[in-house]
């Protein structure tokens, strides 16, 4: 006998717990289902030394329950891996929520009951459950790629990858390190690798931006002033365009003047990482201003890094600020002035073969005892076309995502009808505050199960002009903007075949809280409503 649910969620991360907390408030009869041994999502698996989230503790944390929010104690501006899982965890212990879920079960196929009107859903283990409604709380930056690199599997050393770091620690004192991949997870692990490591080589293919964290323990003293500041805070995160409460210099670019305008980058370098981009209102649009925004990075680098060899290769070419996400580092390009790190441009210098010994490059032979792979992940759309979904009349979810992927709102894709998919591509969520988006994600797709419940209808879908209409407003936005020349996961550009095309919805969180309330306020316009 098939259990049979009114909703079932896969993933237990941010959007995964909330999804579950609530729709258990809502009365509904859950399911979860997570590949994971337990709660945490990105957080359970990247364990990688250095592991760090680059939106500050206080802001990256649930908002919907105050006692929450105020019982938890972060330590750190930053808070570490680590730390982000017991609060997770802390959260699954709270509201118990482990309950509702089958840990260690990875969903591999979902297929839509016509008439029924119900997913039937399939894991790798065999396991078979049957719901309503589908909600994917699968994650953006959940599918991790490893390169097809020639001789990739005749290393006979010890092979790592970032976002699989095991649980047990990894002992690297006195080996021969290569890290290949210099994102944020690289440019986090790098300088930690390098204090154990006995010689560190770092394959780079291109540099990122990255600004010092400034990352602090938080004494009482700061914690209290970010308690009695919270309201506040909260507020200009819901209200602000990246879910957290900075905002971009009052003063236009065009309206400072030079010294102005330096005071207003060393500020917001200051500040720490990401918040770089938001020095001036315009930065990742306007080529000038993003320009004045290189000279001011190079300078700093070169402040950071001596030897001008060195610091040429560490130096962003493909991408102007921003574009990329930026970096947020402890110590990163410093790594590079030790005498046992070494730095390969493999711009000048391609990667012709992983060998059983080490790497080779168009120069050189190098041996290492242990490579570790920190080269990203198939972002927004790799979870979901990992998973074999089948809409109605059999239609392929991974067949026309082939092509660029047509969401409503992000949330909801024509041809699968009652499937909800939380942080999707058209939604803002990767360049948002996750654990805020995720609230608002897991609401409305919780409201649309009770609109459809309280109006007596079996199943809801999006329209395909809808979503087209959605998708193509998405890309527009993109277009005016200087992402779309720069080659990343937000593109789609980092995986072999994959569909070009700025994936999530750049207009800002607030602007797309108001759309899909105001898709709501019209009776949920734009999607199709049936009962059956
Ligand atoms: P990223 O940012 O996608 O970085 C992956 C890195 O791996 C990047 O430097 C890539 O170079 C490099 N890479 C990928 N494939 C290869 C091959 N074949 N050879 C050499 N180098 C390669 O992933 P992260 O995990 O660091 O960060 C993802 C997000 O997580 C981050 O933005 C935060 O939001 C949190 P490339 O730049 O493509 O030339």
């Amino acid at each position: 006998m098939i259990p049979e649910h009114d909703v079932i969620i896969v993933g237990a991360g941010f959007a995964g717990l909330y999804s579950t907390i609530h729709a258990e408030r809502a009365g509904l009869d859950i399911l979860g289902l997570e590949a994971g041994d337990d709660v945490g999502g990105t957080w359970y698996w990247n364990r990688y030394p250095g592991a760090r989230c680059d939106v500050e503790s206080i802001d990256y944390s649930f908002s919907f329950d105050d006692a929450l929010q105020r019982e938890w104690r972060w330590s750190e501006r930053y808070a570490t891996q680590p730390e982000i899982l017991r609060y997770l965890n802390h959260v699954a212990d709270r509201f118990d929520v482990r309950r509702h879920y089958r840990f260690g079960e990875r969903l591999a196929a979902a297929s839509w009951d016509e008439r029924a009107q119900r997913w039937d859903v399939r894991t790798e283990s065999g396991f078979q459950a049957s719901a309503r409604w589908l909600v994917m709380a699968t994650g953006g930056l959940s599918k991790p790629q490893l390169p097809d690199l020639p001789g990739r599997d005749d290393f006979a050393g010890e092979v790592l990858q970032t976002s699989a770091w095991p649980e047990d620690p990894v002992d690297l004192r006195g080996k021969r390190v290569a890290v290949i991949g210099t994102g944020s997870s690289g440019v986090q692990a790098i300088p930690l690798i390098a204090q154990d490591a006995a010689e560190l080589t770092v394959y780079q293919r291109s540099a990122n931006y990255s600004v010092p964290a400034f990352n602090r323990t938080l004494d009482d003293d700061e914690w209290q002033r970010q308690q009695d500041d919270l309201a506040r805070r909260r507020e200009l995160s819901w209200n602000g365009a990246a879910g957290s409460p900075w905002t971009s210099h009052p003063v236009p670019f065009a309206d400072a003047d030079e010294h102005e305008r330096r005071a207003v980058f060393e500020e917001s370098w200051t500040r720490g990482g990401v918040l770089f981009a938001k020095a001036f209102q315009g930065l990742t649009v306007d080529p000038v201003i993003n320009d004045a925004a290189r000279v001011f990075f190079e300078q700093k680098l070169a402040e950071r890094v001596p030897d001008p060899e060195t610091r040429e290769s560490l130096t962003p070419r493909d991408h102007p600020v921003g574009t990329k996400r930026i970096c947020t580092d402890t110590g990163y390009y410093e790594t590079f002035n030790e005498p046992h790190v070494a730095l390969v441009d493999l711009r000048r210098e391609p990667l012709a073969a992983v060998t059983a010994t080490g790497i080779r490059t168009a120069d050189e032979h190098r041996e290492h005892d242990v490579i570790v792979y920190a080269t990203g992940f198939d972002a927004m759309t790799g979870a979901l076309t990992a998973i074999d979904i089948r809409g109605r009349d059999g239609r392929s979810l991974r067949e026309e995502w082939t092509g660029f992927p047509s969401t409503y709102l992000g949330i909801a894709l024509p041809g699968f009808p009652n499937l909800l998919v939380l942080n999707g591509p058209g939604s803002p969520s990767v360049l948002s505050n996750m654990a805020l988006t995720s609230e608002q994600q897991g609401d409305y797709a919780l409201r649309i199960i009770a609109h459809c419940r309280q109006q007596g209808h079996t199943s809801i879908e999006a329209r395909s002009d809808a979503a087209a209409a959605w998708t193509a407003h998405s890309l527009e936005l993109a277009d005016r903007t200087l992402f779309g020349s720069a080659p990343s996961w937000y593109t789609g550009s980092n995986i072999a075949g994959k569909a070009r095309g700025f994936l999530p919805y750049i207009g800002g969180f607030k602007n797309y809280i108001d759309r899909c309330e105001e898709v709501a306020a019209a009776d949920y316009r734009g999607f199709v409503l049936s009962s059956r």
